[in-house]
């Protein structure tokens, strides 16, 4: 099954418009320890409801990682979320 960025994206801006109000009651839903950073199992989780089949869920949750992480730490930053989001016309 083929993936880009930019749709997988499209679908978190979908879902977050009808489930939240902002990109930061999203991040910090998804920050389920509250320790201000997402760990590939956050965005599984996230993954999860925007129907990534669980058969590329974990590459999916990996490919997000590698390309939301800046700083190459193995954890997306509310920083990094926002500069993520920021790519598309989530308001
Ligand atoms: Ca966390
Ligand atoms: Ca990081």
């Amino acid at each position: 099954m083929a993936f880009t960025k930019t749709q997988i994206i499209t679908q978190i801006e979908h879902l977050m418009q009808q489930k939240f109000t902002s990109p930061k009651e999203a991040f910090d839903y998804y920050d389920t320890n509250k320790d201000g950073f997402l760990t590939k199992n956050d965005l599984k989780l996230l993954l999860n409801e925007v129907k990534v089949n669980l058969l590329i869920r974990n590459v999916v949750a990996e490919f997000m990682l590698q390309s939301f992480d800046k700083d190459n730490d193995g954890l997306v930053s509310w920083h990094e979320f926002k500069a993520a989001i920021k790519e598309t016309k989530f308001k």
